[in-house]
């Protein structure tokens, strides 16, 4: 399975951070078995998406409607219109800041693919959910309530980002990470069958540089999805090189 790295700039990045998105590109260029992706603020897509050689660009969130009265969204029909190929439905930030159950992120996700964009799927538990010692059956419930209805398994991309995890420095263990990705493997055949086997499967919450050689060698993790690390291509680049 090709190994897939995406940067997740969140709202960090004005026009001064394309030089950034040019550094990471190149990278993208050295290291072609590695599918590399970059979903900035929205505002960057478009100049992103003329320019970039090698990576692609996406967004961090769609609407699941395709038009209408729903100020300040953007629908998945307007990202792709600007070069956009991807986008990430299902964030924790998402979830939480904007209140966004499963059952819409499923909605989410069928609308990106609908219009030809790759559906980046993420799931992941807080941190009393792990302590209670219920987080495989939190995530996979998660995971089964996220893929309801018509799904393009070839466009679809799953990320597992334990909550406690992302922009904190804590990275979950490796036999934790491997139970979880295993567990999440299962239900993807489960739900596309053979298929499912295929469905790519990536890691978030602090991977850096430095943790990535070891993350990405774990069993069933196909990549990264990437946040503080991503914004300059000198603590991205190496992530990149990691996973080729
Ligand atoms: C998790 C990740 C990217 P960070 O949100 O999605 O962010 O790498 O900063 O933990």
């Amino acid at each position: 399975m090709r190994p897939y790295i995406i940067a997740n700039w969140k709202m960090n990045g004005s026009f001064d951070a394309l030089d950034e998105a040019w550094g990471i590109d190149e990278a993208a260029g050295e290291y072609r078995d590695v599918d590399v992706a970059i979903c900035p603020p929205a505002t960057l897509i478009a100049p992103m998406a003329d320019e970039l050689s090698y990576a692609k660009a996406g967004a961090q969130d769609c609407h699941q409607a395709e038009s209408g009265a729903h100020t300040g969204c953007l629908s998945a029909n307007m990202i792709g219109e600007v070069g956009g190929t991807l986008a990430i439905v299902g964030h924790s930030e998402r979830r939480q800041d904007q209140a966004e159950t499963s059952a819409i992120v499923a909605e989410k996700l069928i609308a990106a693919q609908k219009t030809g964009l790759e559906a980046i799927l993420c799931i992941g538990e807080p941190l009393d959910v792990r302590d209670a010692g219920e987080a495989e059956s939190y995530v996979c419930q998660q995971l089964a309530e996220s893929l309801v209805g018509d799904i393009d398994p070839a466009m679809l991309t799953v990320a597992y980002e334990p909550i406690w995890a992302i922009g904190t420095g804590r990275v979950a263990g490796e036999s934790d990470i491997a139970a979880m990705h295993a567990a999440c493997r299962a239900q993807l055949v489960e739900r596309f069958g053979d298929v499912g086997a295929g469905v790519r499967l990536l890691y978030g919450g602090s991977v850096k540089g430095e943790n990535a050689p070891q993350i990405l060698a774990i069993d069933d993790v196909n990549g990264a999805l990437v946040g503080g690390a991503s914004l300059k291509a000198e603590t991205f680049a190496p992530i990149i090189a990691a996973a080729a």
